[in-house]
């Protein structure tokens, strides 16, 4: 049997690709494709690929060519793949003739010829400049404008803050808007980051004026609030994602993958903390207002594994004072439970834990922004450490790339689907209800 193996980012699948893989197939019996996963395409320069590695696995596996898919992770690599699957031969498109002759120590490299008239570059490159107008508090919107540098196809065009003597080293090209519909008239698409009780009035007024919305979470205080934004934006053709970088993050990203790849087995449980102890009482932490948005993030990898089709919840909130709150709510599904932790006057490890029949999976503090995550079994010799080098701001990046595609396929790609969305809406609505601590809505 004669093994053969090649590798590629596969952004954006096309023609050429599908003719490499072909060719490769046909050289031998057994093709093995190795598809690079995010974090090694970042560390060799390629930011701007613009799918998901989920996505590109997909659309290779979709071809029926490959019997076996494995993920490129590092640099090397390929000798030990080679070696270990004892691989015949070698294949990469001619773009990269001579790079590889390393491999030939191991087995026979050949070089072929790469389709012209097509890459996933020129298809990055269609339907370029969508202008972004940025709405809300300085801080959040300096993160995303710094990041948006990075990627193509989406040009920061104005902004509207309370804040505007915190503006600092911002391109002059850029509108200072003084209302926010001054911002609407000079963008296709917003991205807000205001106080969450105006989110649901902002997003509304910009899908109502055609644009597409990026809004921080929660998008809305109130669930049939939630489903009528989603509901605007489908009539409208528009694009609507929720705002949370922790799901486009590598290292988030690829937990959810094991989880769903049964690794940890059947999940049973998610234990979930946000929690920020008294100390930080005098700071802009500790309204209500403020802390809304931990519940969403806590609340994002139990409806993101276990779904949102709950049998059973129950909430304690505890009133510490007039400005500290802390819940603890619990979730019954068919064959698991989950629970979460969040509050402002309260101290405790932000972890994130996902036992399963097998083993589990332990985030350290704090979860959500975290480059690590162990895969943690009865016997410590097969633990596994995972590490991911956060690139910028966490996943900001790759959560404006993603808006930035979906707007220009005209289909919406999030990361966290709209059921979600509105699922954390609703438990927000039940905690404002039942809390003494009042919004500024
Ligand atoms: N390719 C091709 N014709 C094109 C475009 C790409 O033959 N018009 C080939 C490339 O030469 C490569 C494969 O298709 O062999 C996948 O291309 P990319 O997704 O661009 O991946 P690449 O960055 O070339 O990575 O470890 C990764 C490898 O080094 C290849």
């Amino acid at each position: 049997m004669t093994t053969v193996i090649t590798y590629g980012t596969f952004d954006l699948f096309h023609y050429g690709h599908r003719r490499l893989l072909e060719r490769t197939r046909d050289l031998g019996d057994y093709l093995i494709v190795g598809v690079t996963a995010d974090n090694f395409d970042k560390n060799r320069g390629k930011f701007d690929v613009q799918q998901s590695l989920m996505e590109r696995i997909e659309s290779v596996r979709k071809t029926g060519l490959a019997d076996e898919i494995i993920i490129e992770e590092y640099e090397g690599q390929k000798i030990k793949d080679i070696k270990q699957k004892n691989v015949d031969i070698f294949t990469v498109g001619s773009d990269w003739t001579g790079k590889f002759d390393y491999l030939s120590e191991y087995c026979d490299v050949l070089y072929l010829d790469r389709t012209e008239g097509i890459s996933s570059t020129n298809l990055r490159a269609e339907n370029r400049n969508i202008s972004l107008g940025l709405v809300g508090e300085i801080k959040v919107l300096t993160k995303l404008y710094n990041e948006s540098k990075y990627i193509s196809g989406i040009k920061i065009s104005s902004v509207f803050t309370d804040d505007i003597n915190a503006i600092k080293n911002i391109d002059n090209s850029i509108l200072i808007a003084d209302s926010y519909d001054k911002l609407l008239k000079n963008c296709d698409a917003v991205f807000i980051a205001s106080h969450p009780f105006k989110h649901y009035n902002q997003v509304k007024k910009a899908l109502t004026l055609g644009k597409h919305v990026l809004c921080e979470s929660p998008i809305a205080l109130k669930e049939k609030e939630a489903k009528e934004l989603f509901q605007i934006a489908h009539k409208n053709n528009l694009i609507l994602f929720e705002s949370i970088k922790t799901a486009y993050s590598t290292a988030y990203n690829r937990l959810l993958l094991l989880v769903k790849m049964d690794e940890i087995g059947d999940t049973l449980s998610i234990d979930v903390n946000y929690t920020n102890s008294t100390e930080n009482k005098n700071n802009t932490l500790s309204t209500l207002d403020n802390i809304i948005s931990w519940w969403s993030i806590a609340l994002l990898p139990i409806f993101q594994l276990l779904g949102t089709d709950y049998k059973f919840k129950n909430s304690s909130l505890i009133y510490l004072d007039n400005s500290s709150l802390f819940s603890k709510i619990n979730f019954e599904y068919d064959n698991a439970v989950a629970s979460i932790k969040v509050g402002n006057g309260i101290k405790s490890e932000n972890e994130l834990i996902i036992s399963g029949t097998e083993s589990y999976i332990y985030v350290p503090a704090p979860w959500w922004e975290t480059d690590y995550f162990e895969l943690k079994y009865e016997n410590p010799k097969n633990n596994k450490k995972y590490f991911y080098q956060l690139e910028g701001e966490g996943g900001i990046r790759q959560e404006l790339i993603v808006f930035t595609k979906s707007i220009q396929i005209n289909k919406n790609n999030s990361y966290i689907k709209n059921n979600i969305s509105v699922a954390i809406c609703k438990i927000i609505e039940d905690i404002i209800k039942n809390s003494p601590i009042k919004t500024n809505d």
